[in-house]
């Protein structure tokens, strides 16, 4: 049974947004990563923008270029293979290219449940690593500051990198942490046993089981060791893809963890459906799985969770605990930003 839903509502939608260039349209404005910041929310949000002309026989596929910014390579139909709504493949070269390009803008939600899209700052691609976007952020506070993992995908490959800021308006980027594959990286937010952890999901290319989430340590945040296996998906909605969602929260029972789990895609060109489970892990050792929902606490079941860009996706990226509910984030169908409100008894429940 999924979760009891309070407030769920849509906070940002792509027309909400005007393109960072001419010539491009926003496709999406999602899987915001969201943390309290004094009285406020900050959301930080995924902006993926395409071309917004149409040429015959052609495909535009959009590029963050060094020195040109945001630029679009032209390929003819028949040099490519489409995988899903989300990327292509070159025939030629067999390679991957994505069909929009994704930066992250800063927004802060006075209440958490309302949201005026009011810019703080952009964070766009600005090394090669970069070129093909910057996705789905995840925040922590670190004592004065907060620490940002998001996704950097390019001709590499898809890894995560780290940024921190103390005001939202500047931020310190540190470069990549995680090599490719890997994303859906969360750290927790505070230390253990004297080390920071983090939840990660690399993605082999040789699968020997279904993908999973791992564990790992640092000292600094910058230098990651101590990889474990974690958690791979057994149940039939969450064995196509999994990853950790929103940053852990801890509770008295141990760190519950809102992930997000795709079931396996049924025809050619189609993608799972997403939904999010709730995890326990224990308090002093992360590595030790206490319990799991039987169920997805969440479903994709509103009109704009099951449709748009990729339909039937909820994709948690962010938590905020209040008194006896949390307020999760997620992205919507890989279209839009939205909240729900659940009760903490009942998804401390589900984990058994
Ligand atoms: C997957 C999806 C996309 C994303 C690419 C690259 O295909 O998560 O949304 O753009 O990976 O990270």
């Amino acid at each position: 049974m999924s979760a009891q839903r309070l407030l769920n509502k849509c906070l940002l939608r792509p027309e909400d947004l005007e393109p960072s260039r001419e010539g491009f349209r926003v496709v999406g404005a999602f899987n915001p990563g969201a943390v309290r910041w004094g009285d406020r929310v900050v959301l930080m949000v995924r902006v993926a923008e395409a071309p917004a002309e149409k040429r015959e026989g052609m495909t535009g596929l959009p590029r963050w270029d060094l020195e040109r910014g945001l630029t679009v390579d032209w390929l003819p139909d028949e040099a490519l293979a489409l995988q899903d709504a989300r990327m292509v493949r070159v025939l030629d070269s067999g390679m991957l290219r994505l069909t929009s390009a994704s930066h992250i803008r800063v927004y802060a939600s006075p209440d958490g449940r309302t949201l005026e899209p009011i810019e703080l700052a952009r964070l766009e691609p600005h090394t090669e690593l970069e070129a093909y976007g910057l996705e789905d952020a995840r925040i922590v506070p670190k004592a004065d500051e907060f620490y940002v993992t998001y996704v950097a995908v390019s001709q590499h490959g898809a890894a995560t990198a780290l940024a921190t800021t103390t005001d939202f308006r500047t931020f310190r980027r540190h470069g990549v942490i995680l090599c490719p594959e890997n994303k859906d990286v969360v750290l927790f937010p505070r230390r253990i046993s004297g080390r920071l952890m983090a939840l990660h999901r690399p993605n082999p290319s040789l699968h020997f089981s279904p993908p999973g989430i791992w564990l790992a340590e640092s000292g600094d945040g910058l230098h990651w060791g101590g990889h474990r296996p974690l958690h791979a998906g057994r149940a039939e909605w969450e064995t196509g893809r999994i990853g950790a969602g929103a940053p852990p929260i801890e509770t008295e029972r141990g760190w519950l963890e809102i992930y997000h789990g795709a079931s396996a895609a049924t025809e050619v060109g189609g993608v799972g459906v997403y939904s999010a489970g709730a995890l326990l892990l224990d308090r002093d050792d992360p590595g030790r799985v206490l319990g799991q929902s039987a169920e997805p606490v969440l479903r994709p079941e509103t009109d704009f969770e099951r449709g748009g860009f990729v339909s039937s996706v909820v994709f948690p990226t962010g938590i905020v605990p209040l008194e006896e509910t949390f307020l999760v984030y997620y992205g919507a169908a890989d279209t839009s930003t939205a909240v729900v409100e659940l009760w903490r008894d009942e998804l401390l429940a589900s984990v058994g």
